[in-house]
């Protein structure tokens, strides 16, 4: 008895993840229509480069568990809000406001939440800033509201990131204080070095 439900959470699961890929590539076409509508109007396109992924199976299993819900199709949806996860990455701080702003005017996007990392950092020393938005995806001829993650900062923090993450971000029970502290440092150090090469760019 247990087969059917299996297989049939199975296809919704896999429907589910459609639509994630949809959010995807459509907020991916918006991104670059708005970075090549930046660079032909204002000459100047604060969007550097445009990544993105799908949480993995694992990841999501873990999210869900840590805030203590039931591994379930619905509660994906409503408490994963980053299985479609995009970074948008630029040169410097003002541009990621810029960036936040353009994504805020899309007429047929919706914010749903934002957080400011970059004005108001994590413990960690990880500056970013995160927009939770809906993305209409065509899906059996209806449009269907989809969640995505979008994550704005500068290159400099995004290799200081992908350091961290690797190192402790998932597992900082295992990483010394000194290490952790040494890792706030650089952060900070990043965050120096971001601000001084924008007050060089506005001189
Ligand atoms: P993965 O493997 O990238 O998917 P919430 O969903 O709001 O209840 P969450 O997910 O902690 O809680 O939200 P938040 O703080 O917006 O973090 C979302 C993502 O931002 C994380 O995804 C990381 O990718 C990244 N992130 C947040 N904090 C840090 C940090 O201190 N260091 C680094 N390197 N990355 C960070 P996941 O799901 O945790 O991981």
């Amino acid at each position: 008895m247990g087969l059917p439900d299996l297989r049939d959470g199975l296809t919704e699961y896999n429907r589910m993840l459609l639509l994630y890929r949809g959010a995807i590539r459509e907020m991916t076409a918006v991104l670059e229509n708005l970075g090549e509508e930046a660079q032909f109007s204002n000459r100047y396109n604060p969007i550097r480069f445009v990544e993105s992924r799908i949480k993995t199976d694992e990841s999501i299993v873990r999210k869900l568990q840590r805030k203590g819900k039931d591994i379930t199709v619905d509660n994906i949806r409503t408490y994963v809000e980053d299985v479609a996860g995009m970074k948008v990455l630029c040169r410097n701080t003002t541009d990621i406001y810029r960036i936040a702003d353009m994504i805020s005017s899309l007429p047929n996007i919706e914010v749903l939440r934002e957080k400011d990392y970059q004005c108001d950092p994590k413990m960690s020393g990880y500056r970013s800033y995160h927009m939770i938005v809906s993305v209409p995806v065509l899906m059996a001829g209806q449009l269907v509201p989809t969640k995505a993650e979008i994550q704005i900062h500068t290159l400099a923090m995004d290799v200081w990131a992908e350091l961290e993450y690797e190192m402790s971000f998932k597992s900082r029970s295992t990483v010394s204080d000194q290490k952790l502290k040494e890792l706030r440092e650089c952060a900070d150090m990043i965050q120096f070095l971001d601000k001084k090469m924008q007050e060089l760019k506005n001189l």
